[in-house]
């Protein structure tokens, strides 16, 4: 009889999925379902603030409009409490049983995260808006947890694309659900300014607004007015900065400006070119530029007091303690010949142009100081010499950011390899046009912020971490949204959970849960990580090469063909690695419930003559970019465009010169070497490729050489240099020789510097 009892009550299973995951979760017995009955106690102000927050949200998604009072009761309630027990800024404490939610936290911030993450362990549909009646079950759970680290930031580019207000709000209300609490909001590049600023109105009547010529791509705009008159732009007024500015209080996130100098204002020079060392009146860009050459003039004091004077309405709008100044990929060339910079040069006795930078960024460093403010800025900052308060960003790479931590200087951590959100997420055919490089969700989870090189007090150093959306590929607000998610997902969680309490098969899990929150919301998130995923293996006792299919996010099964055709339900399922001993192509799709939950991908193994040979490097490729045990140059796997997946080898200035031991005496009918062109990437065709055998590893003879016949692109390409044979040849040895470039060419934004070459199969049939 009591067991009946018992199992009448519906028995929700124990949910711990939030992301990002808690320092310390514990499930307990019990539930409690928040109903019309259901009331919110809460007393401090911070607290009152914090039930608003959650009266609010639960009657935009539910049917609930629940009271607040200000008197505790012993069932039935959720109590918000300021408690002085904890010091932690953002720290909190929540906990579920049959009776009660309590919430407490010294702090509103902790207060609005122990919501959050009362939202996390509610059912995915409390994300939709239909408002439809549900049960609100919440098993029991125990919750003690606090933030990483200080600085959990996004940046969004509203400059080379703009993005409406009401998109600003949706992504900091969905940051501050990931409890992210720094929105960086870049608001000027050469693009476009989009900050109403009182006393220069032509910043919003002309560098607002730029041609339209949305409809081609990025990189093949032309600069000129159109003969329709028809503009693309607009800007935030101050009103709507004040709004934002608030909304974000509302969820524990700070708005940081970004308002750039010295260079990435060419914009600015189409309403004010004073400011500038020419004085000529620009255009603004409508797509891609660089080398950025356009300038702030440093000598002109009247540039000075420009500056300040945007920079006090701008603190005046917003009450960061940090503000940003950009600083990055500022070509000084205009410094050089400009008679006014020159004589700045002089006078302060400064030794170069980067000394002017750095007198540049410390007088204004001087000037936000004298406000309370402090500066930040990219890592560019550093040259020439750090302003002695500011902060870095740093962006490429982590060195900038360990130098600053050295030199005892707060750094925020955001380097492209792990941060960088306008980068392909997946596979390049399958996904939208996006940035250079490779950022699986995988690649964003595995970042540790912190880096060996710095010692405790270095590394309290570090406020954080940060992910960024460069929109020059991404115009809608749908597209954004693609780029942020899943990956900020990930983001949160290195931002906020401590690096012992991660684990990326752990995450994959919690996922679902994420993804099903997105599909309520109804974002546009990405699905690539469903994907399947393709990883040869060579056994090298039985000397044959395996395939292993794998996906970032595996919900369902993985169904394959071998034969060419598209997989589906009927084909083969995949349970363990596939063996091929001549050149196949797989066809993979992953399938949940009967419906697709990816796109097919496909890859192809190669197996050739010298796929068991034994490759020797005569040249040593980059140490960034090496070769493997099983080298990859005959491993049968081709890379995909993206030179990072691991495929490619690659040589910085140097020739590839590789010899194979075919192991016996083959008869070789043709020989073939492929090769990368990225030149965005300083990434070049070799001139040619000599192809030479020989019977004893001495005595070699020339089987021809291929030259180069590609002309300069703007798109990466690969590039096979084959060598078909008029009669087959007998040998066992091949010595292949890619010339490199040497040098960037001419019309190469990395002229003279050295040219990099890869390489991601040698191919002999
Ligand atoms: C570099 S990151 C930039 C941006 C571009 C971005 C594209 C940084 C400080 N500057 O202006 O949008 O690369 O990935």
């Amino acid at each position: 009889m009591i067991a009946i009892f018992a199992s009448c009550k519906t028995e929700t299973k124990s949910n711990t999925d939030i992301i990002p995951k808690p320092q310390f979760i514990e499930p307990l017995s019990g539930q409690f379902e928040i109903s019309s009955s259901t009331t919110i106690y809460a007393k401090s102000s911070e607290a009152i603030e914090a039930a608003h927050y959650l009266h609010h949200f639960l009657r935009d998604h539910t049917d609930l409009d629940l009271s607040i009072v200000n008197k505790k009761r012993s069932k039935d309630q959720i109590q918000i409490e300021t408690t002085k027990s904890h010091r932690a800024a953002e720290c909190y404490q929540l906990y579920v049983n049959d009776n009660l939610i309590q919430i407490s936290a010294p702090y509103y911030a902790g207060l609005f995260y122990g919501v959050q993450s009362l939202r996390a362990l509610l059912p995915a549909e409390i994300e939709s808006f239909d408002q439809s009646s549900n049960q609100w079950v919440i098993s029991g759970v125990k919750i003690d947890d606090a933030p990483r680290f200080q600085w959990r930031g996004m940046m969004l580019d509203c400059s080379r694309h703009f993005f409406p207000v009401s998109y600003i709000k949706k992504h900091l209300d969905r940051m501050s659900r990931l409890k992210m609490n720094v929105f960086h909001w870049h608001l000027i590049d050469d693009q476009g300014w989009r900050i109403e600023i009182k006393k220069y109105p032509k910043l919003t009547e002309t560098s607002s607004w730029r041609a339209d010529y949305e409809s081609l791509p990025w990189g093949d705009r032309p600069t000129k007015d159109r003969e329709d008159g028809r503009r693309y732009g607009g800007f935030y007024t101050q009103e709507q900065i004040q709004h934002i500015v608030r909304y974000a209080q509302e969820r524990n996130i700070t708005v940081v400006p970004e308002i750039e100098m010295p260079a990435h204002v060419t914009a600015l020079f189409a309403a004010y070119p004073e400011f500038s060392c020419k004085g000529k009146r620009l255009n603004v860009p409508t797509g891609s530029l660089w080398p950025i050459t356009d300038i702030y003039c440093a000598g002109k004091e009247e540039t000075f007091q420009f500056i300040e004077d945007v920079l006090s309405e701008v603190m005046d709008l917003f009450p960061s303690k940090y503000i940003h100044i950009g600083g990055d990929e500022a070509n000084k060339k205009e410094w050089e010949h400009c008679p006014d910079c020159q004589r700045r040069i002089k006078q302060e006795g400064l030794e170069n142009v980067e000394a002017l930078q750095s007198y540049f960024i410390t007088r204004v460093e001087k000037f936000l100081n004298k406000y309370d403010r402090e500066l930040i800025g990219w890592d560019e900052i550093l040259e020439g010499g750090l302003a002695p308060n500011a902060a870095v960003m740093s962006w490429r790479g982590m060195q900038g950011g360990i130098k600053a931590a050295k030199m005892h200087h707060p750094v925020v951590m955001t380097p492209t390899q792990h941060c960088y959100f306008d980068y392909y997420q997946g596979a390049r055919d399958l996904e939208p046009l996006a940035f250079g490089a490779n950022l699986p969700i995988e690649k964003v989870y595995e970042f540790n912020p912190v880096p060996k090189e710095l010692n405790a007090t270095e590394a309290n150093y570090i406020l954080g971490v940060q992910a960024n959306l460069w929109t020059e590929h991404v115009a809608t607000t749908s597209h954004a949204e693609y780029m942020t998610f899943p990956r900020l997902a990930a983001m949160s969680e290195v931002a906020w959970t401590n690096q012992e309490n991660r684990n990326w098969k752990d995450f994959q899990k919690r996922m679902h849960k994420e993804y099903l929150r997105y599909q309520k919301a109804g974002i546009h998130y990405a699905k690539s990580a469903f994907n399947v995923n393709f990883k040869t293996e060579y056994n090298e006792e039985k000397k044959v090469n395996t395939i292993i299919l794998q996906s970032s996010s595996l919900t369902g099964d993985i169904y394959y063909t071998l034969d060419g055709t598209e997989p589906n339900m009927q084909s083969n399922r995949y349970s363990s690695p596939i063996t091929v001993d001549k050149t196949t192509t797989v066809k993979a799709i992953q399938i949940k419930d009967g419906q697709p939950v990816s796109k097919t991908t496909e890859t192809t193994v190669y197996v050739h003559i010298a796929s068991d040979g034994v490759l020797t490097h005569n040249t040593i490729p980059s140490s960034k970019y090496p070769d493997k045990k099983r080298s990859l140059l005959n491993n049968c796997t081709m890379g995909t465009q993206t030179f990072t997946d691991g495929q490619w080898v690659g040589y910085e200035g140097t020739d590839m010169d590789v010899t194979i031991n075919l192991g016996k005496v083959e008869t070789i009918s043709s020989l073939q070497s492929r090769h990368l062109y990225n030149p965005g990437s300083w990434i070049f065709l070799p001139a040619s490729v000599s192809y030479e055998y020989s019977m004893d590893n001495k005595k070699y003879q020339s089987a021809g050489v291929v030259r180069n016949e590609f002309t300069k692109e703007k798109t990466p390409i690969y590039y096979d240099y084959p060598l078909i044979l008029k009669s087959p040849i007998k040998a066992r040895y091949i010595h292949i020789t890619a010339k490199n470039i040497g040098a960037c060419p001419d019309w190469h934004s990395g002229k003279g510097q050295p040219s990099w070459l890869f390489c991601d199969e040698i191919i002999v049939k």
